[in-house]
């Protein structure tokens, strides 16, 4: 079964709760109970700076729901959080989740780019992505460590311990 790694993130209302009940809707997805959770980080919005923090994570799972299907699942979990897409690029929201990776497959339909093409520049999703997934190559970027080590993480404040 591939693994799927899901980037959470949201900055508004009550972030980190969002991001929480956002681990426990994943869960409940087929197979959710091979959910691994990241810790939690706080991090400097990239993009508008005139946007509240984020709270930050990752998610793995093994899953045998297709790329575009599991898409869905993540949207309607996004809708019951509320979630308006009216807003700049970039901008605030109350949760987000993008498919980062689906097993190492690269994939580019109308739908779906996966490797999520900002990842391998963005310290929010590679610090956490590497405290659950030290050894991963990231397809087309090469290994998570690297990347990692290019950008900056000055920004990120751990709130949490992760939790499989
Ligand atoms: N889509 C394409 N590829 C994917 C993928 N791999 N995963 C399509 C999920 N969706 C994907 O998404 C728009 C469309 O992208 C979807 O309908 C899907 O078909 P969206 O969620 O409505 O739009 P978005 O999230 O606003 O767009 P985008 O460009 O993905 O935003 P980002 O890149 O996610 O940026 N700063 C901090 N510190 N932390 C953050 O989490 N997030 C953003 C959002 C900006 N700044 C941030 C953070
Ligand atoms: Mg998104």
């Amino acid at each position: 079964m591939p693994r799927v790694y899901i980037g959470i993130g949201s900055n508004l209302a009550a972030p980190r709760e969002q991001v929480e009940t956002a681990l426990t809707e994943l869960r409940q997805l087929p197979n959710g109970d091979s959910l691994i959770a990241s810790p939690l980080y706080r991090s400097q919005p990239v993009g508008p700076q005139d946007q509240p923090d984020y709270v930050n994570a990752v998610a793995a799972l093994d899953t045998d729901t297709g790329p575009e299907a599991l898409l869905d699942m993540l949207q309607s979990i996004e809708q019951e959080h509320d979630r308006r897409r009216d807003g700049e690029r970039w901008g605030a929201r109350t949760l987000d989740l993008d498919i980062l990776l689906y097993g190492d497959e690269p994939i580019d339909t109308d739908r779906l780019c996966i490797p999520h093409p900002e990842m391998p520049r963005r310290g929010f999703v590679l610090q956490p992505l590497h405290d659950i997934a030290p050894e991963l190559t990231i397809p087309g970027h090469g290994a998570l460590a690297s990347l990692l080590a290019a950008v900056s993480t000055a920004d990120l404040e751990r709130l949490s311990d992760g939790e499989s």
